[in-house]
């Protein structure tokens, strides 16, 4: 194995400098670096993509010392298990060093790790760990330092969106006005659309901007995927930062947290300001009153953010309500005979979906294949509009501006069967419920039973025979198959889900 040097084995120089000037007393650059392209501003500390050094006059990388023999992606894994002083201190070896310490996905771990309850959001990570203001970071020229590993996440927190909102015809998810629940049972089931006029009447559409949910919830606390954070720290989070994946409020609680009724599909009901759109008709889950799985939440977030590609929980189909701004939506039909998008990849029993990407790198990679392949669907659901996302289909969203949206996950009754399918035959993928219910399923089909029992018994019916033409098919066409054995697999309604 190669013997790499680590940082505790830099040179003379670099020892004297990590003992005198911490990383934060560096000489600020007084030199703006010079942008890279048009489209995209010069990263902070100047750092170039890796092309640019192919005809650079010199290189400030060999100032790491044994560090600069290593991968930078590898650099950066070796700085995930340092802590902040050990960085700091790294960091003032050398300005190359100091680039790599800087590196935002470093410190925003170190920040979800120590979870302060007290802190400033100072507009990065690494500011806001260390507690600093602007005016005591250094920026030293690292211009003469190329890295696709540091330069990439700062182009992609800057790329421009507007190159995905001219849709080809052929993908575009159709555009409703109205849609009756005789039409969305016939012929929308399974289709996703956008109905453009349904929430227009809610009371939250009316109020729900950003400022009036701060003025009265500045101090209430919501979930930003790994935080609470009052409101009022999420919105200066919101409008003031560079993440690649900008953190995203997604809150299953809002409805009590914010003091709201819960209505359910009661709109009459005093202090509901939302209920769900007619046309999707009653959510069998309901008939589990309190014992249901997580039904709905609150998403707020910038310009950028968004949810990679996944499939709802539990086979469930949902309807997603923008209140302001609006999402641009790539979507692809989720049948266990189809690959999956490109770019994403799934386990063999689907139970994990991996897409080592962020949304942004996925659609600088990704998009152009995607919007060519059989089955893409695109469009962009504005304020007051819904986007209905059908059981199973494959979904990544991105906010084109600051966006507030309310969304619900639902059983219509034309996916009963999907969603007691996935339940029996994904039992160790159903997620949401409580950690007391030990079998969803079971109680799911006992409280149908008790309430609507011909439904239920048709599609029990309707999954025993799918389950025999499976097993008919297969029968025939692979008796023996190449390797000898047989290969069996439900069809289209039990694939894999990512709440
Ligand atoms: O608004 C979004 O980011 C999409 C949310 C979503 O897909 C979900 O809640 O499952
Ligand atoms: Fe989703």
């Amino acid at each position: 194995m190669r013997n790499y040097t680590t940082g505790c084995e830099l040179g003379d120089r670099a020892a004297v400098r990590l003992s005198l000037e911490p990383a934060e007393l560096l000489p600020a650059n007084d030199e703006k670096p010079s942008p890279d392209e048009d489209a995209i501003p010069a990263h902070p500390l100047g750092v170039k993509p890796a092309g640019n050094g192919l005809t650079a006059s010199w290189d400030i990388r060999p100032a790491m010392g044994g560090f600069a023999l290593l991968p930078d992606e590898l650099i950066l894994i070796l700085l995930e298990s340092f802590d902040a002083s050990t960085l700091r201190c790294l960091g003032a070896a050398c300005r190359a060093l100091y680039a790599f310490t800087r590196a935002e996905e470093l410190w925003k771990a170190l920040f979800i790790r120590a979870l302060p309850s007290e802190f400033s959001w100072h507009g990065d990570w690494h500011s806001t760990y260390l507690n600093l203001p602007p005016s005591k970071v250094a920026s030293p020229d690292c211009s003469q330092l190329f890295s696709d590993t540091l330069h990439r996440p700062f182009q992609c927190s800057h790329l421009p969106l507007p190159m995905y909102s001219s849709i080809p015809a052929r993908n575009q998810i159709p555009r409703l006005d109205n849609l009756t629940q005789a039409e969305f049972d016939e012929s929308w089931a399974d289709r996703p659309f956008i109905l453009t006029q349904p929430v227009k009447e809610w009371p939250a559409f009316k109020s729900w901007s950003v400022e009036c949910i701060l003025d009265k919830h500045a101090e209430t606390l919501f979930r930003a995927e790994a935080v609470d954070w009052p409101f009022k720290t999420y919105v200066d989070y919101m409008h003031n930062n560079s993440d690649e994946s900008p953190l995203y409020l997604f809150d299953k609680n809002f409805v009590s947290k914010m003091g709201l009724s819960d209505g359910g599909e009661n709109k009459d009901e005093g202090g509901v300001v939302f209920w769900p759109p007619s046309c999707f008709g009653a959510d069998l889950f309901a008939v589990l009153g309190s014992q249901r799985p997580d039904k709905e939440w609150l998403i707020i977030g910038p310009a950028r953010s968004g949810s990679t590609f996944h499939k709802d929980p539990n086979a469930t189909s949902a309807w997603n309500a923008v209140l302001r701004g609006s999402k641009y939506w790539i979507m692809f039909p989720g049948s266990a005979s189809l690959p999956p998008p490109p770019g994403v990849y799934v386990s063999a029993d689907q139970s994990e979906v991996t897409s080592p990407l962020s949304i942004a790198e996925w659609l600088l990679n990704f998009h152009e294949e995607a919007r060519n392949t059989s089955g893409c669907l695109e469009g962009i659901c504005g304020e007051g509009e819904v986007l209905h996302v059908p059981s199973g289909w494959w979904h990544l969203v991105v906010n084109l501006s600051e966006s507030v949206a309310i969304t619900q996950n639902f059983v219509p009754r034309r996916h009963l069967r999907s969603a007691l399918d996935f339940m029996k035959h994904k039992a160790d993928q159903v997620s949401g419920f409580r950690k007391d219910i030990a079998d969803p399923y079971g109680l799911f089909v006992q409280r149908m039973k008790e309430t609507y029992p011909d439904m239920l018994e048709e599609a029990l019916l309707e999954i025993e025979a799918k389950k025999k033409r499976k097993w008919a098919e297969v029968v025939k066409s692979s008796n023996v198959s190449t390797d000898g054995g047989f290969s069996f697999g439900f069809g289209d309604e039990s694939d894999a889900e990512v709440p």
